[in-house]
């Protein structure tokens, strides 16, 4: 009966459970990679500049299951972001909170991923990340310098976050998950 029970809700699972793609993108040293090894392992692994991309499932979150591409930052390589773009359910964008002088750049890099035709409508988290370092703007100065609310057309959260110890990833990534939902019934079928 146990067995019986437990493949039924498995069929249930994977007859209501839903599949997203979900792209990471962000300047270089922004924590993209940190962030998506936390997410997936749970550990704080030492990166070193990604060139081309990881790509990891990561457990289902609210029935949703996650690929996630974490794709490089560096200013070079930032041309081949658009390559990932076909497909996407939804975006975070990773920002170093601690970094002002460099919200200017990851604003107009956050512009410019918009106005791709294939992203249209897609929404989007911010992660405010680095919020353990001295300094660190929170996340609504964030959302203020990169002019989140002057953005049209996505819906969209800020969240503050740590991702060498974790903090804000998990309560980012449900609220992403719960505009991914709306994205796929609304906008995609
Ligand atoms: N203090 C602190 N350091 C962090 C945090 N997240 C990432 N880092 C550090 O920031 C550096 C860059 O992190 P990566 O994850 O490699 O950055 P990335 O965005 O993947 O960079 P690219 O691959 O070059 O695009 C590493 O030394 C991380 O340990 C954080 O929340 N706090
Ligand atoms: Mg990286």
């Amino acid at each position: 009966m146990g067995i019986l029970l437990s493949s039924l809700q498995q069929a249930l699972m994977n007859f209501t459970g839903t599949k997203a793609r979900i792209l990471m993108l962000g300047l270089d040293a922004a924590g993209k990679t940190t962030v998506l090894y936390k997410l997936k392992l749970n550990e704080t692994v030492t990166t070193i500049p990604t060139i081309g991309f990881n790509v990891e499932t990561v457990e289902p979150i609210r029935n949703v299951s996650f690929t996630v591409w974490d794709v490089g930052g560096q200013q070079k390589i930032r041309a081949l972001w658009r390559h990932y773009f076909v497909n996407t359910d939804g975006l975070v964008f990773i920002v170093d909170s601690a970094d002002q002088e460099r919200f200017p750049e990851a604003k107009s890099e956050l512009e410019a991923i918009f106005e791709n035709e294939d992203m249209r409508g897609v929404p989007f988290v911010v992660m405010a990340n680095k919020q353990d370092l001295p300094g660190a703007k929170g996340p609504s100065e964030v959302a203020e310098a990169l002019g989140l609310r002057k953005m049209q057309g996505h819906q969209w959260h800020v969240q503050g976050c740590c991702a060498t110890n974790g903090e804000g990833l998990v309560e980012g990534m449900e609220v992403l998950t719960n505009m991914v939902k709306q994205f796929q019934k609304n906008m995609r079928y």
